[in-house]
C-alpha cells in the first residue's frame, strides 16, 4: 500500500467509464465491475488524492461511427477480429460514445486534475492514453510533463486493452509505472494474464 506522498508521482485512472461496467449495464461490461468495485476505486482515488498525489484520468471518447464498432462492419459479430491496415482490430460493441451517459468517467470528477480523451478519430482505435493507432498524440505526455510527473500509479479498465497499452507506452516514454492490480479488471482471463506478463516484462511494477 502506497501510504505517503512521493514527489513527481501522479495517479492515472484508466477508462473507468459506465460502458465498461456491470454496475451501469455497460455495452462492454467486464467481469467484477459492480458497485463494490467502483467503491474500491473511489476510496483509493480519494485516499491517494488526500495524501497529495495529483490524479489524472483517461476517457475513451468515440464518435458514433468509430471504426472499432462492429456496427460499422457488415456481416460481423462483436469480438470478431478483422485486419485493419495490417493490424488485428477487434470489433467491439459500440461503447463510450461522445456525450452519452455511459461515456462519463465514474470517479468523482472533482478529484481529477484533468481528463484526457482518446479515440475521437473515427479511423483509428486508441487503447493507449498516449497515442492512437494512427500515432496521433493525445497530449497526455505533455500534460504530465507540465506537472513535473516522472512516475505513475495506474489502475482501471480494461487490464488487457487500455491499461496494458497505456502502461506500455508510459514505460516507452520513460515513466516509472506501478499498476494496482486489484483495481484493474480485464475483458477476458487469457488476455488479462498475457497483459500482466507483458507489462511486467517492460518493468511495470505490480502492487
Ligand atoms: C477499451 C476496448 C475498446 C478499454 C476501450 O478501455 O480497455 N477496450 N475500447
Ligand atoms: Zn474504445
Amino acid at each position: 500500500m502506497i501510504d505517503r506522498k512521493e514527489e513527481n508521482t501522479a495517479v492515472l485512472v484508466v477508462d473507468v467509464q459506465g460502458d465498461f461496467t456491470q454496475l451501469m449495464n455497460g455495452s462492454l461490461a467486464v467481469e467484477g465491475t459492480d458497485q463494490a468495485y467502483l467503491d474500491q476505486v473511489t476510496a483509493e482515488t480519494r485516499r491517494l488524492k488526500s495524501l497529495g498525489f495529483p490524479v489524472f484520468a483517461t476517457q475513451d471518447w468515440h464518435p458514433a461511427d468509430h471504426i472499432s464498432f462492429v456496427t460499422m462492419h457488415k456481416g460481423h459479430v462483436p469480438f470478431d477480429v478483422i485486419d485493419l491496415n495490417g493490424t488485428d482490430q477487434i470489433l467491439w460493441p459500440p461503447h463510450c460514445i461522445q456525450n452519452t451517459p455511459n461515456a462519463e468517467v465514474l470517479v468523482d470528477n472533482g478529484l481529477l486534475e484533468a481528463i484526457v480523451k482518446k479515440g475521437m478519430d473515427p479511423r483509428y482505435d486508441s487503447y493507449s492514453g498516449f497515442f492512437d493507432d494512427g500515432n496521433h498524440d493525445t497530449g497526455l505526455d505533455a500534460l504530465l510533463k507540465t506537472h513535473g510527473i516522472t512516475d505513475l500509479i495506474m489502475f482501471g479498465l480494461t487490464t488487457d486493452y487500455c491499461a496494458r497499452a497505456t502502461a506500455m507506452d508510459a514505460r516507452s516514454l520513460g515513466y516509472g509505472v506501478r499498476l494496482i492490480r486489484n483495481l484493474c479488471r480485464g475483458v477476458a482471463p487469457d488476455t488479462t494474464g498475457t497483459a500482466i506478463e507483458k507489462m511486467a516484462d517492460v518493468g511495470v511494477v505490480m502492487v
